[in-house]
């Protein structure tokens, strides 16, 4: 009896008990000053962002305008997606007279967006990727959107976004979206990694898993595999490794958040490393490698160029971008130890040769 009643009162409970992400942000901080209340609020603003983007990415194939390119080309080099149009204008305007954030800066945007209103009240800066994937969009598959909250501080007023050029220990809070089966947001303020759904029926991001720790290890690895020739002989090495040794497993989805979240959950290890072309690789340190390394830390995790720590980088442009090696511990140290035999032995035959 006791069995068949047992999934019954849990069900019940998860009802009457569930915890949305401002009420969370409030608890994890243990406190109602202004500061807690601002983060709450800054968070509670991205959860409406995510749900409007969410709405208009479940309806896109039918409604007008919302698919394809929009013609034109980003900071990065890249074609814009109306999609990606779309979500950079919905976080700027959730921010505007929110009296919360002070500065924004997205792919999107060549250079960080201003918010006077917000200042000197809104003390923070957002960063953010507000869809990540975007080759995914126009096929229904899963995309993301990636988010850092900094504290501003200084100004740019003699230099080109140099106040944003910080260490990615700076952040205060990160975390992602994940529009998938289901809309996700994982986020971190520094005390651990938690995950909420969306509820459509209530329109509220409920509180799902609390603490996730990755595990030490994982079998998978994700990586774009076609640009195997174009990498670094270590990276080559690492992956000749796995195919070579039982228990790995290749999964990539083209979308960063949504090949991030299956290690955070699983374990594993996410690479894009540097190419012949693009020694500095594809993503941004930022909006994308840096936010996704916070939460890594907190979930117990390691991410890395290769050679150096993700959070201690120093952005020397906005857009910066560096190679990301992100997931499980041990999954990390084993790429790592591939770069550092390499790099060894190129300084024996130096040494030899000379
Ligand atoms: P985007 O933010 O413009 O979509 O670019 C970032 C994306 C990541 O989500 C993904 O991991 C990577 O680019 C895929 O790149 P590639 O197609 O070179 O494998
Ligand atoms: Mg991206």
């Amino acid at each position: 009896m006791a069995d068949v009643d047992q999934p019954l009162a849990q069900e019940h409970s998860l009802d009457r008990d569930c915890t949305t992400l401002s009420r969370h942000v409030l608890q994890q901080l243990q406190s109602f000053s202004a500061e807690a209340q601002d983060l709450s609020a800054i968070m509670n603003r991205i959860a409406l962002a995510a749900k409007l983007i969410s709405r208009r990415l479940s309806r896109a194939g039918l409604v007008e305008g919302a698919l394809g390119f929009t013609g034109t080309v980003n900071v990065q080099g890249e074609s814009v997606k109306k999609m990606d149009t779309y979500a950079n204008d919905v976080f700027i305007s959730v921010f505007k007279q929110s009296g919360l954030v002070c500065r924004m800066a997205s792919e999107e945007m060549d250079k960080p967006y201003y918010l006077p209103e917000n200042c000197p009240i809104g003390r923070y800066t957002l960063l953010y990727d507000p869809i990540d994937g975007s080759s995914n969009v126009d096929i229904n598959l899963n995309v993301g959107a990636i988010f850092a909250i900094r504290k501003q501080e200084g100004n740019d007023s003699d230099c080109d976004a140099c106040d944003l050029l910080q260490q990615g220990h700076e952040q205060i809070a990160a975390g992602y979206v994940l529009y998938g089966p289901s809309t996700m947001l994982v986020y971190s303020i520094g005390t651990g990694v938690h995950a909420f759904v969306l509820d459509p029926s209530l329109g509220e991001f409920i509180l799902a898993s609390e603490n996730i720790q990755v595990p030490d290890h994982g079998p998978v690895y994700s990586t774009n595999e076609g640009n195997f020739w174009q990498w670094e002989e270590s990276i080559r090495d690492y992956i000749r490794y796995v195919h070579r040794h039982e228990g790995y497993t290749a999964r990539y989805s083209g979308a960063l958040v949504g090949d991030f979240h299956r290690i955070l959950f699983q374990g594993g290890v996410f690479l894009y490393p540097g190419t012949l072309k693009k020694p500095e690789g594809k993503l941004r340190l930022l909006y994308e490698s840096a936010p996704l390394a916070f939460l890594i830390e907190q979930a117990g995790g390691r991410a890395s160029t290769g050679v150096k720590r993700i959070l201690d980088v120093v952005p020397d442009a906005l857009h910066a971008r560096t190679p990301l090696i992100i997931g499980s511990t041990e999954d990390v140290n084993l790429v790592e130890s591939f770069i550092q035999d390499r790099a060894r032995a190129s300084q024996e035959a130096v040494v030899a040769s000379s």
